[in-house]
């Protein structure tokens, strides 16, 4: 793909060109060396911080979109991850010398995972690093409390998507088509009625954004296995392009649609139904493409979708709820794939679990009579 190879050049030129003058060349070192007593001799050894990263989700268009504003207003890197990949990544980016601001965007935190997110954090604060964590999913207060009292920036409101938090928080440096990415992200979201979201939508055409979104969505969706392309994304919608003005969006879409329809069929022949749940394992696409048609063609109030992730040893687990649901799964399935010795958590009516194999049974069956 030759537009992607071209970005990521750009990508990894634009973060790496300052810093090697100084560091890298022994020659300028022994001068350095000769002429100082006034340099201090920690400025030749520590590499000055000067990096931008964002660590954002990979999997929907709101993780993508946030990363792309982020972009825009402070330049800078995407890493993108999906919720199994969030702490491999924290680790990695917690060793770069040269960081010196992080932003860390619509990954939320669960039972299992938030001590360590905060142990990092610390590590990090402790070097100095500017972090900011932007989210919109149910958080422990205690999380939050102890986040600020590290001076790490919390962005954090349930009421709307990150996206639309980005850009509320950074409008100032990015341009007017950014309210555009932030409507897209909202309606993946399931959060263009809300007070921001709704108003953004409102300056556009309804069925030309529901149609972008979607567009984006599905090229989003179809690529997980193509980090390159997705950082491609990022940096399209960086640099304000439509999705309908990336080339092939449209028709990639389209062989979307076609392989979605397979697995309707897919699920009607293969799902299965407790009392209080639909579920079914799922082999060929994703968990998350497939649990609103489990939910929906099971009659339940709740779907499950669950795909294995060989090279973790889990399953990745996607739960929808209907209008009737009246409980709150994300709350739900936090606590019990804390339990099971995963990790999860989310919205009153979809989330998603990281789930130990041999418990993925136990899984279902428990989370089935939680929710009678
Ligand atoms: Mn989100």
């Amino acid at each position: 793909m030759l537009a992607s190879a071209k970005t990521k050049k750009s990508v990894t030129k634009k973060s790496s060109t300052k810093k090697t003058t100084s560091t890298k060349k022994t020659s300028i070192k022994k001068i350095a060396k000769k002429i100082t007593k006034k340099t201090s001799p920690k400025k030749i050894t520590k590499p000055k911080r000067t990096k931008v990263i964002c660590i954002s989700h990979k999997e929907d268009a709101d993780g993508i979109s946030s990363a792309a504003l982020i972009r825009q207003a402070f330049g800078g890197d995407a890493l993108l991850v999906d919720y199994p990949g969030q702490m491999e990544a924290l680790q990695q980016v917690v060793g770069d010398e040269k960081l010196k601001s992080l932003y860390i965007c619509d990954l939320g935190l669960s039972k299992k995972t938030q001590d360590e997110f905060i142990d990092i954090m610390k590590t990090l604060r402790k070097n100095k690093v500017s972090v900011t964590y932007i989210d919109h999913h149910d958080i422990d207060p205690d999380v939050v409390k102890s986040l600020e009292k590290i001076k790490v920036k919390v962005i954090h409101d349930i009421n709307e998507c990150t996206t639309v938090q980005v850009y509320n928080a950074y409008k100032s440096k990015l341009n007017e088509h950014a309210t555009f990415v932030a409507t897209c992200a909202a309606i993946t979201d399931y959060m263009e009625d809300r007070p921001i979201g709704s108003k953004l939508l409102q300056m556009y055409d309804r069925q030309f954004a529901l149609i972008s979104a979607t567009v984006l969505t599905y090229n989003i969706v179809g690529h997980q296995k193509e980090p390159d392309y997705l950082l491609y994304l990022v940096e399209e919608l960086a640099e304000s392009k439509f999705p309908h003005d990336i080339p092939n969006t449209f028709e990639f879409a389209q062989i979307q649609v076609e392989k979605l329809s397979q697995i309707i069929a897919k699920v009607k022949a293969g799902m299965k139904t407790m009392k209080n749940l639909g579920h079914m394992e799922i082999t060929d696409s994703g968990a998350s493409g497939a649990v609103n048609f489990v939910m929906g063609l099971s009659g339940k109030d709740v779907g499950v979708a669950y795909k294995e992730r060989i090279d973790h040893g889990i399953y990745a687990v996607s739960v929808r709820g209907s209008k009737n649901c009246k409980v709150h799964l994300g709350k739900i399935v936090n606590l019990l794939a804390t339990d099971l010795g995963g990790s999860g958590g989310g919205h009153d009516r979809a989330c998603g679990a990281v789930i130990p194999k041999p418990k993925i049974k136990k899984f279902i069956t428990e989370l089935n009579k939680k929710i009678k």
